[in-house]
């Protein structure tokens, strides 16, 4: 039976993932869809702050080209013809108050893990791959989500873990991922990043790692003309794999 190109793609895509020394994951719109959950605790903390800024999904989906939460509501700040001034002091407290509200949001167990992403976890484990954590927002984000999802001894199960405070500069730059390449004395075409969004694939491809996209919510329609592949989910290199083993030798 002839497989078609987008089976093809994923196979190819599950071979690519197979092979690699290390598989790196960005986290917010990769391992979860959690912007959405972003998107409220940021609003929540305007109206704690009595801002009167409501961030809708539209212009959510805008502001998300900026990474990391406080350049976020600066940049939305920096647009506004005529606010009141927002100290550094005050953008920090506006974070604090969201990322408190966002961590509530998580532990209510309504963000799950996207499909495919535990299964590639385990294979990964069961293949004695090297597993790091690349991303631009928090480890206490990054605790909640994946404590929630994985349990109290999460962390365990990765090598290296850098978020967003930990590098000098956020994705696009290339930091977070050179960071993950030094701790895991590992060549980058040796690894596969795995993304969601432009700028998540711009700063793995500065450190020379081949890319896996995985299509989310707010970046659907982002070019990822520079990714190795683009997947809706990761559950399809699952899929890819059964077929592959039920028809070894279908081109
Ligand atoms: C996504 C981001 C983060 C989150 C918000 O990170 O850019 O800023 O939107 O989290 P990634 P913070 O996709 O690299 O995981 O408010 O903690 O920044
Ligand atoms: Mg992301």
């Amino acid at each position: 039976m002839q497989a078609d190109a987008t089976t093809i793609a994923a196979a190819d895509a599950a071979e690519l993932i197979r092979r690699a020394a290390a598989l790196i994951f960005d986290v917010d719109g990769t391992l979860a869809e959690t912007e959405e959950l972003h998107r409220q605790a940021f609003n929540h903390a305007f109206v704690r702050h009595g801002l009167d800024w409501q961030w809708d999904r539209a212009v959510y989906k805008d502001l998300l080209r900026v990474t990391g939460g406080k350049e976020r509501m600066r940049a939305y700040h920096d647009r506004l013809p005529s606010a009141r001034p927002l100290s550094d002091a005050d953008i920090a407290s506006l974070h604090r108050i969201k990322t408190a509200h966002y961590a509530g949001l998580i532990e209510t167990g309504c963000c799950p893990l996207r499909p495919g992403v535990a299964e590639l976890l385990g294979a990964a484990k069961a293949r004695s791959q090297r597993l790091a954590i690349a991303t631009t927002t928090s480890h206490g984000n990054i605790d909640a989500l994946l404590s929630q999802a994985l349990g109290a001894r999460w962390a365990a199960q990765f090598d290296a873990i850098v978020g967003g405070d930990d590098v000098r500069q956020k994705k696009p730059a290339a930091d977070v991922y050179l960071e993950i390449l030094a701790r895991l004395k590992l060549d980058p075409s040796d690894c596969v990043a795995i993304e969601d969004s432009g700028n998540g694939l711009i700063a793995a491809s500065r450190a020379g790692i081949p890319v896996l996209i995985t299509r989310s919510m707010f970046f659907g329609d982002d070019d990822f003309s520079a990714a190795r592949f683009v997947l809706d989910d990761l559950s399809e290199l699952g899929l890819a794999e059964q077929k592959t083993e039920k028809q070894p030798h279908a081109q």
